[in-house]
């Protein structure tokens, strides 16, 4: 199917099936059990994400928005005019669609991400409200170093957006150096607008990743219907009950998926014993403070300009140089 004009063909980046497998055998090895997160992100786990941020349990979404509505200008004028904006994980670009609005002349738009069909439909909305912003879709595991689809000539500053506290999914360690690979990828000219969750009461946390209608706990046991397909599991999802836990000496939510009793499992030709009660660990999500969360850049060289955060102090957006 032809892209919507303004839409540049689609970049094939780095996705690794192979590396599915062994991270699944090498998780599931472990004691505790774990999995990483960005398998949770298939496309229809892209969606159950999306029904996530309308929740009104799940505070992130919202408060980012009106963070980046309210201080839309003042961040356009740190990321200047003929700006190429490269977002990580764009999913349905929709920050992405207020922060355009703002940005002087932006020189081309990259959303980056794994679900084919949410990129590429994103990619022809955003082309279709800016029809003078070329945008150039990457299909590619972000975390994999990503090919840079626009030419360097064209655009002034490289900004990098990473909103929704997604830097949170990552280990401390992880996150330093997934962040100084965007630095590498920006250049010493280039920008970081980087969204961060911070730290609250746990009862309102532990809200926002047990929510009542249960949406949480979908795109959590998709985790498992996505091993079932692909690697040819015979997870029973309702043996597996969803659970998010606050756990302070971390600062972070983890997610699971509780075994209801004890069962063995096949996966990938493998077979995992689970106790009653024994869990696999499917997310971290680390929550920060201003001051945490500002080290954590200065670690990957990322000095903080500016910091926007909301009334109640819920969550902050950065702005970041190297
Ligand atoms: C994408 N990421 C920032 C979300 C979070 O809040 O950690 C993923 C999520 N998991 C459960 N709910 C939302």
């Amino acid at each position: 199917t032809a892209l919507k004009p303004g839409v540049h063909p689609l970049t094939d980046g780095p996705r690794t099936t192979q590396s599915m497998k062994d991270d699944v055998l090498h998780g599931l090895s472990q004691t505790p059990k774990q999995l990483p997160a960005k398998y949770l992100y298939d496309e229809r786990g892209s969606s159950l994400f999306d029904d996530i941020c309308t929740l009104e349990a799940y505070y992130p979404t919202r408060t980012e928005v009106q963070i980046l509505d309210t201080h839309a200008n003042d961040m356009a004028a740190h990321a200047g005019s003929k700006a190429a904006l490269i977002e990580y994980g764009s999913g349905t670009s929709q920050k992405t669609h207020r922060l355009l609005k703002a940005l002087h002349d932006p020189a081309a738009y990259v959303p980056i991400d794994i679900a084919r069909e949410h990129l590429l439909a994103a990619s022809e909305r955003i082309a279709e409200a800016f029809p003078a912003l070329p945008v150039f879709p990457v299909w590619a595991d972000y975390t994999a170093t990503v090919p840079m689809p626009v030419p360097a000539e064209a655009y002034t500053r490289a900004v990098a957006f990473y909103p929704g506290s997604t830097i949170g999914n990552f280990l401390p360690e992880q996150a330093i150096a997934f962040l100084q690979q965007v630095r590498t990828r920006v250049g010493a000219s280039g920008g970081l607008l980087i969204g961060a969750d911070l730290k609250k009461d746990p009862n309102r946390l532990r809200h926002a990743y047990n929510d009542p209608q249960g949406v949480t706990a979908a795109f959590n046991k998709n985790l498992l219907i996505r091993l079932n397909r692909e690697l040819d599991g015979d997870f029973a999802i309702d043996q597996f009950a969803h659970e998010a836990r606050w756990v302070p000496e971390h600062n972070r939510i983890e997610m699971h998926l509780v075994s209801q009793t004890e069962q063995t499992v096949q996966v990938a030709g493998r077979s995992f014993a689970f106790e009653s009660g024994e869990s696999i660990c499917t997310e971290y999500s680390h929550k920060y403070t201003l001051e945490g969360f500002e080290a954590l850049l200065a670690r990957a060289n990322w000095q903080i300009r500016a910091t926007w955060t909301d009334p109640d102090r819920l969550f902050s957006v950065h702005y970041a140089e190297p």
